[in-house]
């Protein structure tokens, strides 16, 4: 059976040009999509489109292709905003999650973080939400410390409250994890948080390509995203935070469009969010970003959710099957994104990814960015199969019978 019934996939695959692609000979079963995703022709047109009939700077030049492309510019803001229930002037475009974390680092920490005060991250982040506060609360004097998790690798909120009441400045928490897809209670977390005084980062790169989200009933500070992995290009991501914040924060980087006035002493800066995208900004890909809110949006964020719970539901049940299979994180597929990590008894995940490339499935292996986490797990590295709207229960199948020929090569 090929489809999970809740979206059509075979016309979806239809859009992507390469799942036409063969690797090694065999159909493209393509399951790194926590890595990055792949584009659909919508996505690619518009890239054409904007370099080949309007290809100009935004926010400077009265001739006709400048005003078509700041128009188009801005529009791609509106429409990233709405996805995830912001408005357009509370999001920065940056190149992505990572950026948006070091942008908070810089614009807002340099001038708020203080010796003695307290950070606090959790244990199964992307070191993307890691390295930013270490090297704050390094310059700073200031202590990064971690929540703890509980053995089926949810938060241990136990540990999130008794590090409350260290009244941290800031607390960065990812929405749902690239290695165990844990689904974090971010709006309860977002509230106790802020009753203790701090100011809320969310990670959101591995849940709005997946499920609807809505910062607003999330009631964090900032948000922060990246296009690539929901279907756009790379280079192109959002930072949306709390208009008060972003108003009182300083600069991110320093250069031409992030200027109201430069005198010979001092300057001041633009209006919220062009104060924070100094320089020509990355408008292809922004374009080409909007155009991947309208492809998910058509298709419906509650039904991409759907359809990625069902194919976790069949995945976790029938790789179970599998001789030496054990998988991490929650078994709940309702409390899980879209990725599975596992091991296969004791085969190398990068021997894995390797047998498995050779049957044209694309898997990722390695520690994921998320050592931490790793350590937590007592596991070097761990192989990630990760879904997203092209995939089907087909691309399970192939997964379960690459695994089993690897158990066979290596006698599990
Ligand atoms: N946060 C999480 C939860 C992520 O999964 C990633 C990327 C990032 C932040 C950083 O995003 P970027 O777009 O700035 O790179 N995660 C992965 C991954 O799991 N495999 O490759 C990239």
């Amino acid at each position: 059976m090929l489809k999970t019934e809740v979206i059509n996939v075979e016309k979806i695959r239809e859009d992507f040009p390469i799942l036409k692609r063969q690797v090694h000979g065999k159909r493209l079963v393509y399951l790194d999509n926590a890595a990055t995703t792949q584009k659909p022709k919508a996505v690619i047109d518009a890239l054409v489109d904007y370099y080949s009939r309007y290809n100009s700077n935004v926010h400077r030049s009265v001739h006709t292709l400048g005003e078509e492309a700041t128009a188009a510019y801005e529009a791609a803001r509106g429409k990233a905003a709405k996805f995830v229930g912001a408005r357009a002037k509370d999001l920065a475009f940056v190149r992505g999650t990572t950026e948006a974390t070091n942008l908070v680092r810089f614009a807002w920490g340099e001038k708020n973080v203080k010796k003695g005060d307290t950070l606090v991250t959790t244990l199964m982040e992307h070191h993307s939400n890691i390295v930013p506060w270490q090297l704050l609360a390094k310059g700073k004097g200031a202590t990064l410390k971690f929540v703890g998790l509980q053995p089926d690798g949810t938060l241990d909120m136990g540990s999130f409250e008794s590090l409350l009441r260290e009244a941290p400045k800031l607390v960065a928490v990812t929405h749902c994890s690239n290695v165990l897809g844990t689904i974090n209670d971010v709006a309860t977390i977002c509230a106790k948080a802020r009753k203790a005084g701090a100011i809320t980062v969310v990670d959101g790169a591995q849940s709005v390509p997946h499920m609807p989200v809505d910062i607003g009933a999330i009631g964090c500070d900032f948000f922060g995203f990246s296009g690539h992995k929901m279907l756009g290009p790379t280079g192109i991501g959002a930072l949306v935070g709390r208009s008060d914040l972003l108003e009182e924060m300083e600069p991110f980087h320093g250069g031409g469009e992030m200027i109201k006035e430069v005198f010979l002493d001092h300057s001041t800066w633009n209006d919220v969010p062009h104060k924070f995208e100094a320089g020509t900004v990355n408008i292809a890909d922004a374009i080409g970003l909007g155009a991947a809110v309208d492809y998910l949006t058509a298709i419906g964020m509650d039904k991409v959710r759907e359809h990625e719970v069902r194919l976790i539901a069949y995945a976790l049940q029938s790789l179970r099957e599998v001789k030496g299979f054990r998988a991490y994180g929650p078994e709940d597929p309702e409390k899980k994104g879209g990725v599975i990590s596992f091991n296969l008894a004791d085969v190398h995940p990068h021997d894995l990814a390797t047998i498995l490339d050779e049957e044209g499935i694309a898997i990722r292996s390695g520690h994921h960015c998320a050592q931490p986490l790793m350590r937590w797990l007592d596991v070097e590295s761990t192989s990630r199969a990760s879904f997203h709207v092209y995939n089907s229960y087909d691309d399970v199948d192939a997964l379960k019978a690459g695994l089993l020929k690897a158990g066979a090569i290596f006698k599990i």
